[in-house]
Parts: structure tokens; sequence; C-alpha cells
């Protein structure tokens, strides 16, 4: 067997033929960083460096790497059922799967379609949207709603209804009847808050507007993520997303909570839904569910919705929709082994009692050269930066570069860092996250 970290290092021309997503190929090729193991809160480099990882891979590794139950579950189930069909055929690790998830989820979120990704999941979630409209006898709603600064994905769905230029830009006319709500975000307004900003509920009111102007007949769902991640960490403010769920169930709109990053105790509850207090009528996931180590994502429905596709004849397929690896039986496994130590090692309850910490030892960066706002929620954190005059993102792309030098792996989007630790991080740990990049950014320019 090979192992990883027994591979030698990768020459230069070996580097080509692996086209990297959403990575300077070239710049990356240049001067190539190369991840070979990782244990609890640690990467190890091909050159033998520990890294500490303070964004729990992409916000997906939880529990932290390499967990032994995870792990054994993984292996075990490999060596026992590699793989059923998934179309007309189930196996039991999937409908347990289903039920754990059932039991974390809120209120009347109680079925769950499996999918391989956070996009597959978006897309999944947008097409039962429109869906549940048409069999309810309204199929003349047809638009969907996201948001500025949003990120949904990659999927012609997921970047149609996401609010990121860059992602949208290349890729043509995208979905038609797509709208966006204003992004929560006004630097003079709400910088430098502690969890939720006060300033900014009534940005919800916007879809009042798009409803007069749309008319909600038209208008299948709305999709926001309840704290928005890729974009640099937009926490909702206070009182913000009641008024969306007010508005969406005023006008028989469905409301897609998108919790790709939030999902499985990212903000110290089950789901962001808990922590906000508003149930939406579709949650999205993927990532945590495995505490990443096994591709997986799915969308939880209301009984409302799941009951509405079932009235046909009883031997019609309900829902024309699927993936060959729904519920593959890894992923599965992956997914019940994660909630299991979730749920030993009360995981969710840890990263509630070590955000406060994160919250002050990412705030107390206030006044560090280049920083213009902190912001916080949850085991979630970003530190945005002054752009470089005439170079956007490049400030963000050296300290990135800079922290991983110094053996601390963040996130960069643009000019803000994000973090996002393992919910077994140790309060020295966050420490060396927060002094490391105010060394980083005392140095660069
Ligand atoms: N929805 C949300 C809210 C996400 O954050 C996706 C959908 C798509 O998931 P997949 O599994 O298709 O990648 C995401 C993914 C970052 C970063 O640095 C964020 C994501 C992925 C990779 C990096 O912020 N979010």
């Amino acid at each position: 067997m090979t192992l990883l970290s027994d591979v030698p290092r990768l020459a230069s021309a070996d580097l080509d033929a692996y086209w990297m997503p959403f990575t300077a190929n070239r710049q990356f090729k240049s001067a190539p960083r190369m991840f070979v193991k990782a244990e609890g809160m640690y990467y190890t480099t091909d050159d033998g460096r520990q890294v500490l990882d303070g964004f729990a891979g992409l916000w997906c590794c939880n529990a932290g790497h390499c967990r032994p139950g995870i792990v054994a579950a993984i292996q075990a189930q490999a060596a026992e059922m590699d793989y059923a069909p998934s179309f007309q055929m189930g196996h039991p690790l999937a409908f347990r799967l289903a039920n754990r998830i059932v039991e974390l989820a809120p209120g009347k979120l109680d079925h769950v379609f499996f999918c391989n990704s956070g996009s597959e999941a978006v897309d999944s979630a947008l097409k039962i949207a429109l869906a549940w409209q048409r069999v309810r006898g309204e199929g003349a709603r047809t638009r969907l709603i996201g948001r500025e600064r949003g990120y949904h994905g990659v999927g012609f769905g997921g970047i149609s209804v996401g609010g990121i230029a860059a992602n949208r830009k290349m890729f043509g006319t995208l979905l038609a009847g797509v709208d966006h709500l204003p992004h929560t975000h006004v630097l003079e307004k709400n910088a430098y808050s502690r969890g939720q900003p006060e300033w900014g509920a009534h940005l919800a009111d916007e879809l009042e507007r798009l409803v007069t102007l749309h008319d909600a007949s038209t208008i299948a769902a709305v999709i926001v993520e309840p704290l928005a991640g890729s974009t640099g960490v937009l926490v909702p403010p206070r009182g913000y997303l009641q008024r969306l769920r007010e508005i969406t169930r005023k006008h028989g709109i469905l409301l897609i909570f998108d919790e790709v990053i939030t999902a499985f105790g990212r903000m110290g509850t089950n789901f962001a839904a808990d922590l906000y207090g508003v149930e939406p009528d579709m949650i999205t996931f993927a990532k945590g569910v495995t505490s990443g180590t096994v591709p997986m994502g799915g969308v939880i429905v209301s009984s409302d919705i799941y009951r509405a596709f079932m009235g046909g004849p009883p031997g019609a397929i309900e829902l024309f929709h699927g993936y060959t690896y729904s519920a593959h039986p890894l992923a599965c496994a992956a997914g019940i082994a994660a909630l299991d130590l979730y749920r030993d090692e009360d995981l969710f309850a840890r990263a509630a009692r070590m955000a406060p910490k994160l919250e002050a030892a990412l705030h107390g960066l206030k006044g560090t050269r280049h920083v213009v706002d902190i912001r916080n929620h949850g085991m979630v954190g970003a530190v945005e930066l002054a752009a470089r005059a005439g170079a956007p993102g490049a400030r963000g792309f050296e300290t990135y570069l800079e922290c991983f030098e110094a053996g601390v792996l963040v996130r960069q989007t643009g000019d803000i860092i994000a973090l996002a630790p393992a919910f077994i991080v140790e309060d020295a740990q966050i420490d060396r996250i927060a002094s490391t990049l105010r060394d980083v950014l005392s140095r660069i320019e």
C-alpha cells in the first residue's frame, strides 16, 4: 500500500496535468504547497513541517483530522460494501444517517435528500423548490432570489443565485428569472461588531420591494447563507433573518438556508437556524456532515414539502432528480461516525465554549496594521484588511502565504482572512493563530 507521506516529492514537470480548482495555478506550480498527512489540528507538509489548521481544511473537518472512529468506519465500510445503486434500491446506512440528521434538524425539517457536495445540495434545493411550487399548483412561481455576495457553490443554479461577480462573469447568461437582495455588510455601519451587528435588519425589507416588482405569484424561493462564509464572513444583523422569514411566509415563498458551512456545530449549535431562532423550509448541508472525510451533501426539507410530492400514483417516481452517488455507503458510514463523534465528545457545545475565546483573540487584533474590520460568530471569524492601492487581494494573498510559511493555515478571500478551526482547537492554538496574523500583518506592506 502506498501512503501519501511515502510518495517522493513531485518534480515540477509532475505538476502540469492537474488543473487546480479556485487556485492561482501558475503561482502554485512555481512554489507548491503540499500537505501529505493530517492529524488532529495539524497538517504535515511534504518537507516535514507541521502546519496548524486554522480553517478545518476548507470549513469542513469540524472534528479535527483523521479521528480514529471515523477512519475505522470508512475502512470497514469499504471492505464490507463498496457501493450500492441509489436508484430504486437502498442500503440501511442511508436511512440511518437520514434519521440521525433529522434528529438534529430544527422543527418540521424531517426528510433528507442526499447528494455529494454543497453545489449539488444547492441545485437540488432550488429544483425541489421549483417542483414543489408546481405540484401545489403554483407553477408560475419560477423566480429564485439570492443575495449579493452570496456563495452557493459552482453549479449553474448556485452561481445564478450567488452574488460574487468573479464566479459569474465568465459563464454566460446563467438562469433566467433570478434577482438578488442586497448584502448586509456596510463597514461604516457595522465594522468591528462582536457577533451579530445591531444595524441592518431593515435590509430584509428589500424583499418586499422585489415582491412588489415581480409579484409574489412569480417567486418560488429565497436562498441565503444565514451567515455568509465564502465572501468573507458576513454575520446576519440582529432581526434580519426573522424578517426574511416573515416576508417569505406572508407571500408563499420558500426560504432556503444554505448551511453548507454553518451546519453541524460550526455556530455552536446543530444548525445556524437554531442559533438565530429562525426555521427555514429547507436547509442545504455538506462539509461537516462527514467532518470533511468523504464527499457528501444534502437537503433537509420540511414534511409539508415532502408530503406534497407523495400524492401521485403509488408506483410513480415522485422526483426526477438524484445522483449515482447519492447516499454513497462510504459517505454514509463516515457521516454516522462523524455524528457519533460530535455527540460523544459534545463537540458542538465545545465549539460554543471556544467561540468567545476566538472572538477575544481576533478582536485583539484591532489596531494592527492594515486591519479595517473584524467579524465573528460561533467558530467563524474574519479579519478584513485594507486593499493595497491598485492591487485588490494582493495583501490578503501575501498574508495567507506568510501565515503558511509561519506554520498556520488560514483562508484568504480578496483582502479578507477567514478563520474556522476544528472544534477540538485549544486556547493556545487560537492564540497562536492570532499572534501569527499579528506578526505577519506588522511586517508585510
Ligand atoms: N454553499 C455554501 C454556503 C458554501 O460555502 C457551497 C455551497 C458549495 O459546496 P461545494 O462542496 O460544492 O464546494 C459552499 C462551499 C472558502 C470556501 O474559502 C468556501 C466553500 C468551498 C471552498 C472554499 O470560503 N464553500
